[in-house]
């Protein structure tokens, strides 16, 4: 056992370390990646980098935007890798691990897909870590052995209480920025948890907690030293639940309107007062989430309101928002077991048509392994389909089959809202509907990019074969795991040499994990793959 040395804090042996961010799960050349992926890079595999450095560790750091070369390469060969990782990811960092430990590292996942799938996930690292903070990482690093019978899966009691600010991530902000060629957008927050409880959401059980606002002072007041007029993005899960002491902070740690900020809040913080005070203070973007005509009144404060009632309220509200922000993304989420029939839809494009300013962020409901309570109920009445982890980002594979929905009837409804939300014509009317220059070309961008036009063309292939071909048909409806060829094609292209590290098992993945760790099951078998995918 490693113990660190009493008399300078120094660790008896320094280990090099690389972090790696996967921001996306393959190579790309979509405009909207080139302008924007260096911009949702994670905040997490950056503080990890602190950390270690403090820890008197060498620390190499990449992010993965999707234009670096793969198999990605490392200035010296690593000790230990860290992969940051969001499930659609999953794949590519599984066969990134593989890579490595046949090169003698320790691999270690962190990150969303850690959260939700631990179970699979140690099945291909040798740690994985949930909750994670400074004192657990120390831990790690004091002893970090390989695990090849399978991973330890390790996590904090709860969710740090403090994180090294933008100051002190600078060093790994700076070169991931690089990346972003037309705008750079600083990561930043100022809480975790929420205190909403949203069914579907990772964090409706996580208790909200505000970090430290003497931090968020600095770290504003450091990027004033960096930027002529700085962007920050917020990753807040929901920004601004204790607005009034984030706007003192904010407001006494810069000038008024000295940086340009993005947030993701809940309508229900959007009073017209709130928002008064977030132009002022030079918010430009915000994404609320609408999510249903049906459900989650609480949160776009509609009450009991439904239907065509809240598409006029939650309407109205936005176009509010947009006399004080520039640019506003209104997400929905389709497949919620509130919905059925065309009506949801069709409201959905009443909506377009009523708020024009307004990007559509349109999700499909998944459930994403341990990520909310609300998944055990999917899993016990047996709707969670095993897709490939690389297709669950919210819109490539709906993984729960939809309650009040057939297949096809349901891909029908999805092309119908995509098309108008996307039509040359939608675009030129958010365009006039916006003044400010980079928001109203953003949308344009987004809508002609995979976003937009890549969803239409990929939605109407779904809908194709699900009518057409009887054996992808059958694994939307359960009646058998053989994973299509449709997904293994899209699944080898993307990891391009990589598909080749790619450990034997690691396309499937059991949909019940949660459920059987609860001890609660119907057992049913791991799904299997078929063709070529057998091989893996
Ligand atoms: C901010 C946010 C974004 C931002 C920033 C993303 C980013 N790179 O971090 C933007 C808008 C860009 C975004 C995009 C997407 N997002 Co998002 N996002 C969030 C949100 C609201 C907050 C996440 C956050 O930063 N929390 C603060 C951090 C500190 O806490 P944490 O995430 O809980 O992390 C803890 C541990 O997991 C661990 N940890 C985290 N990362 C790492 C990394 C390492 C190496 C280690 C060791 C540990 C570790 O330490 C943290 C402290 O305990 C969550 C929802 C939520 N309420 O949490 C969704 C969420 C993470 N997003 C989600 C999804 C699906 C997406 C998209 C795929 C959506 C899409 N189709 O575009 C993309 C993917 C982007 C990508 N990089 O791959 C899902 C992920 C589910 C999953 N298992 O993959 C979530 C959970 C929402 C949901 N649907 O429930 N997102
Ligand atoms: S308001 Fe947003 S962050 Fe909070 S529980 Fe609901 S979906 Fe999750």
């Amino acid at each position: 056992m490693l113990r660190e040395s009493s008399e300078r804090g120094a660790p008896l042996r320094r280990l090099r370390i690389a972090i790696v961010d996967l921001v996306t799960k393959g190579p790309t050349r979509s405009l909207w990646a080139r302008v924007m992926n260096a911009n949702f890079a994670s905040i997490m595999p950056q503080a990890l980098a602190v950390w270690c450095e403090e820890a008197g560790h060498e620390v190499s750091f990449l992010c993965y935007t999707g234009f670096e070369k793969l198999p990605l390469e490392f200035p010296h060969k690593p000790d230990v890798v860290f992969i940051g990782a969001f499930t659609q990811a999953a794949q590519l960092s599984y066969a990134l691990s593989a890579m490595l430990r046949a090169q003698g590292a320790v691999t270690v996942l962190g990150g969303p897909h850690a959260r939700c799938y631990p179970e699979d996930a140690c099945r291909y690292f040798d740690y994985v870590l949930g909750f994670t903070d400074r004192a657990l990482v120390r831990d790690l690093l004091a002893d970090p052995r390989p695990n090849p019978a399978g991973g330890v899966h390790l996590e904090a009691a709860a969710q740090p209480t403090a994180l090294p600010g933008v100051r002190e991530r600078w060093k790994f902000i700076e070169p991931t920025l690089k990346k972003a060629p037309a705008i750079q957008i600083v990561p930043m927050l100022g809480s975790l948890g929420c205190p909403y409880t949203c069914s579907f959401c990772i964090d409706s059980s996580v208790p909200y907690q505000p970090l430290d606002f003497d931090v968020m002072k600095d770290d504003l007041r450091f990027l004033q030293t960096k930027f002529k007029r700085p962007r920050v993005a917020w990753h807040d899960p929901n920004f601004g639940v204790r607005f009034d002491d984030v706007m003192d902070a904010i407001e006494e740690a810069v000038p008024p309107d000295a940086i340009d900020f993005i947030a993701e809040s809940s309508l229900s913080l959007l009073s017209e007062p709130h928002l008064q005070r977030l132009q002022r203070n030079g918010f430009k973007a915000i994404l609320p989430g609408v999510e249903s005509w049906y459900d989650l009144g609480n949160k776009s404060r509609t009450g009991k309101q439904q239907g065509v009632e809240k598409v006029l309220k939650v309407s109205d509200h936005v176009n509010m928002i947009q006399r004080y922000i520039p640019y506003i993304q209104a997400n929905f989420v389709m497949g919620l077991d509130g919905d059925s029939g065309p009506e949801p839809f069709e409201l959905t494009k009443q909506f377009i048509d009523r708020s024009p300013s307004a990007f559509p962020g349109y999700s499909l409901l998944s459930a994403f392994g341990r990520a909310a309570p609300l998944n055990l109920d999917y899993q016990r009445d047996d709707r969670v389909l095993g897709f490939p982890f690389h297709f669950l980002n919210n819109n490539q594979a709906l993984n729960v089959k939809p309650a009040n929905y057939e297949w096809p009837d349901f891909y029908d409804h999805v092309i119908d809202v995509t098309r108008p939300s996307f039509s040359w014509r939608a675009i030129g009317r958010r365009f006039h509907a916006i003044k400010a220059r980079i928001p109203r070309w953003m949308n344009v961008v987004r809508a002609i990019s995979s976003e937009g036009f890549g969803r239409i063309r990929y939605y109407s292939e779904v809908r194709r074969q699900l009518v057409e071909d009887r054996m992808f048909r059958g694994f939307f409806e359960g009646e058998h795991d053989n994973i299509p060829r449709f997904f293994l094609h899209r699944l080898q292209k993307d990891l391009g040499p990589l598909w080749d590290w790619l450990p034997r098992g690691a396309i499937v993945h059991d949909p019940k994990a949660y459920l059987k760790a609860n001890g609660n099951a119907k057992l049913t078998p791991i799904t299997r793959v078929a063709g070529m995918a057998a091989a893996r």
